[in-house]
């Protein structure tokens, strides 16, 4: 966290009484400097025009269906933080043997002023990705938060003649490392982090709805009783089947480290009342400054027949001397399988190509 940042928790404080104000006048402030001329952003990757950068929605939203693969096999999701870094590597080293990658999902975040266009492109291993911007929101201090996803094909992550040298080139599995390059650094860019999702088929394995749900939600801790605030996601698009078996993983930015900062990650099926998930400092930048990447065991939570369900992170603001530590995340998607009696797809690894 920067230091700024810091001194943004204790002023937001500060305006505990003016909550109901702070909302707007965040969007005012990201309004006003939108009304700045614009410079034009630059990069490797290419140059966008202002034109380019005021079509970018500026929309607040929630976290939504994206899509279901339904296949033998699962997924995993590894992340990175990116702040202060030119480069960063994903290792992927939990797909099980026997398995092939199908292809992955990469999510990322940035805060920004008026740079925002730049960072719609990243590498993986050389592999120029196109993110499709989820949400563009006001964020503190007249920044604003942009979080996006890009879709890679099998043959886009094992593309080894692009690979890096030095790295780990992935195996057919997905199993490797994948580095991130190409993102701006400048001020008053504030790059986040990433997370990289792959998924796989494995021929022994029950058939498994695999679940994406994203977007860009910012859970804010509340200033009045009872000093917690829950912010939620819809999940459907899966059919549990017994015996359930469900993962859930949480991709947030701007989580803090400091031990002041509390927060939880929580699921509820239809079937069951919330539970939260062990743990009251989940998100603390637990993948380098800025980025968490939480998975989860859901088995137990989910009931044979649920259909749909709902992903919670709770924020619960602490004291701190005569002031209340309050925080702020950036909810960039929720990712889950669950054991299904889903026909499984005839060929999933299409899902992830033509992006
Ligand atoms: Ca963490």
């Amino acid at each position: 966290m920067r230091q700024d940042d810091r001194l943004a928790a204790p002023l937001a404080s500060l305006a505990a009484p003016l909550a109901s104000l702070a909302a707007p006048l965040a969007s005012l402030a990201a309004l006003i400097v939108l009304a700045v001329p614009l410079t034009l952003a630059q990069s490797e990757t290419g140059v966008v025009s202002d034109q380019e950068f005021q079509a970018e929605p500026y929309v607040t939203t929630e976290l939504t269906h994206f899509m279901t693969v339904t296949l033998r096999g699962g997924y995993v999701a590894a992340g990175t933080g990116l702040t202060g870094v030119s480069e960063a590597t994903i290792v992927i080293d939990s797909i099980p043997q026997g398995a092939q990658l199908v292809g992955g999902v990469l999510y990322w975040a940035f805060l920004d002023r008026t740079g925002g266009p730049s960072h719609r492109r990243i590498r993986v291993n050389n592999v120029l990705v196109e993110g499709e911007l989820l949400g563009r929101v006001a964020f503190l201090l007249g920044r604003e938060s942009f979080v996006y996803r890009g879709v890679l094909s099998r043959e886009q992550l094992l593309n080894h003649d692009l690979h890096p040298l030095g790295e780990l080139p992935p195996l057919p599995s997905g199993n490797g490392a994948y580095l991130l390059s190409g993102f701006p650094l400048e001020e008053p860019t504030r790059p986040q982090g990433a997370t990289l999702v792959l998924v796989y088929e494995h021929e022994q394995m029950r058939p498994q709805d695999v679940v994406f749900t994203d977007g860009n939600v910012l859970p804010h801790g509340g200033f009045l009783p009872p000093w917690w605030r829950d912010t939620r996601a819809d999940i459907t698009g899966f059919a549990a089947e017994a015996p359930v078996e469900a993962t859930s993983t949480y991709i947030v930015g701007a989580g803090s480290s400091s031990s002041l900062a509390r927060d939880k990650a929580g699921f509820q099926a239809a079937s069951h009342a919330l539970r939260f998930l062990p743990g009251d400092q989940v998100f603390d930048s637990s993948d380098g400054p800025r980025w968490d990447t939480e998975t989860l065991e859901l088995t137990g939570l989910i009931a044979p027949g649920d259909r749909s369900g709902t992903a919670v992170v709770r924020l619960i603001s602490t004291r701190w001397g005569g002031l209340w530590w309050v925080d702020d995340l950036i909810w960039a998607a929720h990712v889950m399988s669950v054991s299904t009696g889903n026909p499984v797809e005839p060929d999933p690894g299409a899902l992830f190509r033509g992006w």
